[in-house]
């Protein structure tokens, strides 16, 4: 039987389990345990995204109290990633950033709230007549290797998925992250560049973020955020 209540209660379940979040990470080649070495997120139940990219939240999107959250030691070079709790089903791009804790502090204690972040992946997606592919669809991992030429030290990594589609109406795009503590050893003497400021980092009218994605059909996309880490060497 079909009811209003009925309906609502299946829209709004479709909703939550069209959400996603990335509580485990990956490191040396070990997909490590909920939310140990990834900071809880304020989605933790809801799997609700951050829409304004001028929210805090749209840095690290920490639950408040945040839980007690490991650092996991990793080499440079090395690959790192995110699983998540369930597949990616919302068009949109994947891109991770770092921030380096300073000398003498710890990942744990970054808040990393200047212009402390450098981008060191991200999912270009092609174009055909149907429009945008995103390399990001119906999976629940992704990988990416640390440059080779990351100083030693502490760090967060920030992974982040726009979904986009919603994303013709300003504000209706939708940004899911986590951020994950990490040591990085082995580690060269590059100098990671540019660096931005999250929140800051985006506008709610930049290209990549204000777009439709179904009419008319894009033909090509303009990653947000800023260029890879310049000195990026694998
Ligand atoms: C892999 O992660 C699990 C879950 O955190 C942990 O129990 C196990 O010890 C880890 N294995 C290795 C080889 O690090
Ligand atoms: C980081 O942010 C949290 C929550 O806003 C705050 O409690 C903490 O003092 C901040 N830490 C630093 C080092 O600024
Ligand atoms: C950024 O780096 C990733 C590899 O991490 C690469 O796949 C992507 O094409 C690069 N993007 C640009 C614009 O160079
Ligand atoms: C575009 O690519 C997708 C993914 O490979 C495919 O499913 C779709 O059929 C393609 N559309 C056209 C018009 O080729
Ligand atoms: C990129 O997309 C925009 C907007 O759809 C379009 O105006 C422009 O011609 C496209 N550029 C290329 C090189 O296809
Ligand atoms: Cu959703």
């Amino acid at each position: 039987m079909k009811t209003a209540a009925g309906l609502l209660l299946l829209a709004s379940a479709y909703t939550a389990s069209a959400h996603y979040t990335f509580p485990y990470l990956i490191a040396n080649d070990n997909t490590t345990g909920e939310y140990q070495y990834v900071r809880m997120t304020a989605n933790h139940y809801s799997n609700g995204p951050v829409t304004d990219v001028n929210d805090e939240a749209l840095r690290c999107y920490e639950i408040d109290p945040l839980p007690t959250t490991s650092t996991s030691t990793v080499k440079a070079g090395s690959t790192v990633g995110f699983k998540l709790d369930t597949a990616i089903g919302h068009p949109g791009p994947i891109l991770a950033y770092m921030a380096q804790a300073p000398s003498g502090t710890t990942a744990a204690a970054l808040n990393a709230s200047g212009e402390d972040w450098f981008k060191i992946y991200e999912q270009q997606p092609t174009a055909n007549a149907s429009g945008l592919q995103w390399q990001s669809t119906g999976k629940d991992q992704f990988e990416f290797t640390l440059p080779s030429t990351l100083p030693n030290g502490d760090y967060l990594l920030r992974i982040e998925h726009i979904a986009l589609h919603g994303a013709e109406t300003q504000g209706g795009a939708q940004f899911y992250l986590a951020c994950g503590q990490l040591t990085v050893t082995n580690g060269g003497n590059g100098t990671p560049s540019p660096k931005v400021a999250i929140p800051g980092v985006y506008k709610a009218t930049d290209p990549g973020i204000l777009i439709n994605l179904y009419y008319p059909t894009p033909t090509n996309y303009t990653m947000p955020g800023p260029a890879n880490y310049t000195a990026l060497k694998y």
